[in-house]
């Protein structure tokens, strides 16, 4: 029962079982995993892939006889396992050369350095066989506002973006690339903090298509936001190309906790959204253990977050077939096919007959929704009492 399976498409990146427990006050509390440890370890726990960035893999100052080894024994954990690494990314927040940003920093050079990283970085995922390409701006923004000029790195930024898109296209790599916002941490004012603000900017690009959105819970939730509502909006723009899952207390830094072990009603409501919209894409963990934990606790930590997805998938089939809850959605969902026959598309004809119909005003008002009783049957579901 709730066993994870390759076709749950649950993907962990090296960097979040890999993570050692540093954090900005302590040393690191466990040992690096080699990178084909951690494919093994994850195909036996049912995962469907592994996701990373290229320093994960290949160390920054590799030499290429070092690189050729390493992917050699990467790929040989991979076919081993069958596992597979259906995204990639560019690890370009690490490296002191990218303190002030790396696609908008004020430094051409080092804009030039990020792009000329980030083809690198794509050479390598596409030769892993990842299709999705995700840019998590963690540098990208500012503490200081005097020195920039926000417009310039929104330009600089789109600059990139479109260079890299075309660079994808002319290697006929097939990438479609996914941006993950993130409202701050570790810049004091990250661009393009929240789903909403990333998903005008793509339309802005030369090849909006191509772009798409990586909305995390534990990034909404930090800036105070419904990220069931965040994913709401990307999935109707169509441009949910993969999620970032966690969970995170509201007002508090990044903490990356364990899918579902913070806010389990939202969880609830996210797998419920992902489910009724038939949700395809990789659900990808991008959590870690706790800092107290040793290596145990990482592997409780990996079974747990895709645990709790699958029980709270059953959730949402037992939600939909409560007779009860059934019946409480048909009544806040009021039906009046003659008002919605004249709201559904203008007419002149249509915006006369609305304009003389009648409302009962104070019987709008005096109706209840039902939410009340809908909202605790929901927790009824969840506490396991229905
Ligand atoms: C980093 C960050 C994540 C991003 C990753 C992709 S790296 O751990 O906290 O939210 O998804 O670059
Ligand atoms: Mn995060
Ligand atoms: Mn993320």
């Amino acid at each position: 029962m709730y066993e994870a399976k390759p076709e749950h498409h649950f993907t962990f990146g090296l960097w979040t079982v890999g993570n050692i427990g540093r954090d900005p006050f302590g040393n690191p509390t466990r040992q690096p995993l080699s990178a084909p440890y951690i494919v093994h370890k994850l195909a036996k726990l049912g995962a469907y892939g592994v996701n990373l960035h290229d320093n994960d893999l290949i160390p920054i100052d590799a030499t290429s006889g070092e690189r050729d080894q390493i992917l050699r024994d990467f790929k040989k954990a991979l076919s081993e396992t069958g596992m597979k690494v259906p995204m990639a990314t560019t690890n370009l927040f690490g490296d002191p050369a990218f303190k002030d940003g790396a696609f908008t920093n004020a430094n051409a050079r080092i804009r030039g350095y990020a792009i000329q990283k980030a083809m690198n970085a794509m050479d390598l995922g596409a030769e892993l066989g990842a299709k999705t390409y995700v840019f998590w701006g963690g540098r990208e923004g500012a503490e200081v506002d005097a020195g920039s000029n926000t417009l310039n790195a929104l330009e600089y930024m789109r600059e990139a973006m479109n260079f890299l898109a075309e660079y994808s296209e002319d290697q006929k790599y097939g990438y479609k690339f996914a941006l993950e916002p993130k409202p701050n941490e570790p810049r004091g004012d990250i661009y393009f903090p929240v789903v909403g603000a990333a998903l005008a900017f793509i339309y802005t690009l030369d090849k909006p298509d191509l772009f798409g959105l990586n909305p995390e819970v534990a990034h909404e939730t930090m800036a105070g936001l419904n990220f069931v509502h965040a994913v709401a909006q990307a999935i109707d723009a169509k441009k949910l190309f993969h999620i970032d899952l966690n969970d995170q207390k509201m007002g508090r830094f990044d903490q990356d906790l364990r899918f579902g072990a913070e806010n389990i009603k939202q969880a609830f409501l996210l797998v419920k959204l992902l489910e009724d919209t038939g949700y395809t894409g990789m659900k990808h963990f991008d959590a870690h253990a706790l800092r107290t934990e040793d290596e145990a606790g990482v592997w409780d930590f990996a079974k747990g977050c895709m645990r709790t997805y699958l029980i709270l998938a059953e959730k949402v089939k037992q939600f939909h077939a409560d007779s009860e809850i059934k019946a409480l959605l048909e009544h806040y969902h009021f039906k009046d096919p003659i008002v919605s026959g004249l709201t559904a598309k203008f007419s002149r004809d249509n915006a006369a007959n609305l304009k003389a119909h009648t409302f009962d005003r104070a019987a709008l008002g005096a109706r209840g929704p039902g939410l009340e009783r809908l909202d605790q049957l929901t927790m009824e579901v969840l506490l396991g009492t229905r």
